[in-house]
């Protein structure tokens, strides 16, 4: 899809229900909740989901990728890439129609008129694939991703097989024409007894209501992006974060050779907001290529993590940057005790930490010194007399023992509350910006208008946010 579509497609919120917590990985499964956040039932300690999406649900409902790589280095490349689950997505009728269960991947591939070609390159890559029944073959995925210890959300994408989601399509949810609530309850009961490897059944994209979430069961909440996006993610789902209840994001993703000014906003501004509230997610996606996708054979996908062959990462710096997203800040358990803040820079994907020579540098988030922002605006060091100090336009910001009168004063301002804006001792204004070098200066603040569709903030965003997690000190 394309992002066309992103601007015109409403937000919605999709609820989806945990309803079977079972094996692989290295938690005790079923999974569990502490309020909002996902833990291992038997330690209590939090799992974060790191999901990314992978397509099973276009016409050869086999999962994409198979004719490039053998399953097993996918699942092992994706646990190389820091996610410890995947979102696979596939069709109702997969597991409801018994004919379509039944049909071998090579008769899919054949019917559907990919050539002998391409069976053979699945030949070559998944011998053991070729001739399942689609149903297992699905299932060898699924083991292949248990294996290799990444966590499964089976997603329930559509009813009949095809590229979602257009408001036509007829695949959404209750009156819809290929929407048979008989039929989706079958292969919920279903999927339940015959996929035990999986955390999570998902309901359906394309929900727009909200339930109460029995106790001791997550529940899921999606959501498409927008442009309005974080006020969208507030009020539809995020809400829930506050009433204590799990929320993680479905499907989250820009195109990865795209350096539009709109995708860095938006980008910047999901970073912020993942780390901000710690969020469970997935990102879409995996997919190099499809096989099939909307007609077209071999086509490529431009929000693909992995290369049209899916050989190599696409954008190796996208990667780097959202491994900040990657572990968890925050968690419910005693290990997480170490409250502080973090001060977050989406645009290079780190944190603002000590540095002995420079006093202060951009580095690991998950090596981030422990802040304090206090009630007096100033940003400190726990237990030391330093805070961040502005010197003057254009200058350097030091981490300063005299952190009183002009420049040790932050407040995040503009709509985005992202500025992080301080007056000077002569009373004008600066903000923290961070130079072509890498280095945390002050400068005049940039893009305060709203209207200013020209102007990119990404140097001057910064995000303080919460964080408990033991971080090693530096230094
Ligand atoms: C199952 O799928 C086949 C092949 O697409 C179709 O012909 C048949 O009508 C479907 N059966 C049901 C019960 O939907
Ligand atoms: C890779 O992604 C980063 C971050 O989104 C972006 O700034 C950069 O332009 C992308 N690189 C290429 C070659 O597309
Ligand atoms: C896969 O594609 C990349 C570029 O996208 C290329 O460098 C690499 O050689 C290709 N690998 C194979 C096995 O075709
Ligand atoms: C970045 O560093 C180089 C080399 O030290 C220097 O020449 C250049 O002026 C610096 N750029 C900025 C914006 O400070
Ligand atoms: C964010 C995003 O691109 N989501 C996509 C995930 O799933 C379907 C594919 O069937 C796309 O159409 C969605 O837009």
């Amino acid at each position: 899809m394309g992002k066309r579509l992103l601007h015109t497609i409403p937000s919605f919120l999709c609820i989806v229900s945990l309803l079977s917590f079972l094996l692989p990985t290295l938690h005790a499964l079923p999974l569990s909740t502490n309020s909002r956040w996902i833990v291992d039932s038997n330690t209590g300690q939090r799992v974060k989901l790191s999901c990314i999406n992978w397509s099973s649900h276009l016409e050869l409902m086999v999962a994409e990728g198979l004719t490039k790589q053998p399953a097993d280095v996918i699942s092992k490349k994706i646990k190389d890439m820091g996610f410890n689950c995947v979102r696979l997505t596939y069709p109702i009728y997969l597991p409801t129609n018994e004919t379509l269960a039944s049909m071998t991947v090579r008769q899919s591939y054949l019917n559907n008129g990919l050539s002998k070609c391409l069976v053979a390159d699945l030949q070559a890559n998944n011998p053991s694939i070729v001739e399942l029944p689609l149903i297992d073959a699905i299932q060898a995925v699924v083991a292949s991703l248990a294996k290799n210890k990444v966590m499964v959300i089976l997603d329930n994408h559509v009813s009949k097989p095809q590229w979602c989601c257009s408001m036509t399509d007829g695949n959404g949810f209750f009156g819809d024409k290929y929407f048979d609530p008989e039929v989706h309850a079958k292969r919920s009961r279903g999927n339940t007894q015959s996929q035990p490897k999986c955390i999570s059944n998902s309901f359906r994209a394309k929900l727009r209501l909200r339930f109460n979430l029995p106790e001791e069961k997550a529940g899921i909440s999606e959501f498409h992006r927008k442009a309005s996006f974080r006020d969208s993610l507030m009020n539809n789902a995020g809400f829930l974060l506050e009433q204590g209840y799990p929320v993680y994001v479905g499907e989250w993703g820009l195109p990865l050779s795209g350096t539009s000014k709109d995708d860095r906003k938006f980008f910047n501004c999901f970073l912020a907001l993942a780390v901000e509230h710690d969020l469970d997610w997935a990102l879409w996606t995996l997919t190099g290529s499809y096989n099939l996708r909307q007609g077209i054979i071999g086509d490529n996908e431009v929000f693909g993590l992995l290369t049209w062959n899916w050989t190599d990462v696409r954008n190796t710096t996208f990667l780097e940057k959202i491994s900040v997203i990657q572990s968890p800040h925050r968690g419910p358990d005693p290990t997480y005790r170490h409250t502080h803040k973090i001060i977050f820079h989406p645009s290079t994907g780190q944190c603002i930490v000590k540095d002995p020579v420079k006093g202060i540098k951009l580095g690991s988030c998950f090596e981030s010194d422990h802040w304090i922002y206090t009630p007096e605006l100033t940003i400190g060091i726990k237990d030391s007399f330093h805070c961040l100090k502005a010197k003057g336009l254009n200058r350097r910001a030091r981490l300063a023992t005299d952190c009183v009168g002009g420049g040790t004063k932050w407040l995040p301002i503009t709509a985005s509350k992202l500025h992080l804006a301080t007056r000077l001792d002569d009373y004008s204004v600066a903000c923290l910006d961070v130079d072509s070098n890498n280095t945390l200066i002050t400068t005049a603040c940039k893009c305060l208008s709203i209207d200013d569709n020209v102007c990119d903030p990404g140097s001057q965003w910064f995000k303080i946010a919460d964080a408990n997690a033991n971080a090693v000190t530096t230094n």
